[in-house]
């Protein structure tokens, strides 16, 4: 099955940093799409269950150059 993840994103500034957070965690394995908005930096995931963690999609934005935390 699939879930949805929503994160809150900092240190994006513009429309471009959109973009490089979006394909970060659609590159994860298991995500099957991520819509970023930079309004209000969040970013909603849906991802297949027990495949994906929130650690996994963090880990992807950090190194992107942005940071992710969970929102509960
Ligand atoms: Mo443009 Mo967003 O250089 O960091 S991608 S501000």
């Amino acid at each position: 099955p699939e879930e949805t993840t929503e994160l809150a994103i900092k240190g994006m500034t513009c429309a471009s940093c959109v973009g490089r957070v979006e394909r970060a965690l659609r590159g994860v394995p298991g995500v099957v799409d991520a819509s970023v908005n930079l309004a209000t930096e969040r970013a909603t995931v849906r991802h297949l269950t027990g495949v994906v963690t929130v650690g996994a999609l963090q880990a992807a934005v950090s190194k992107a150059g942005y940071e992710a935390s969970p929102i509960a």
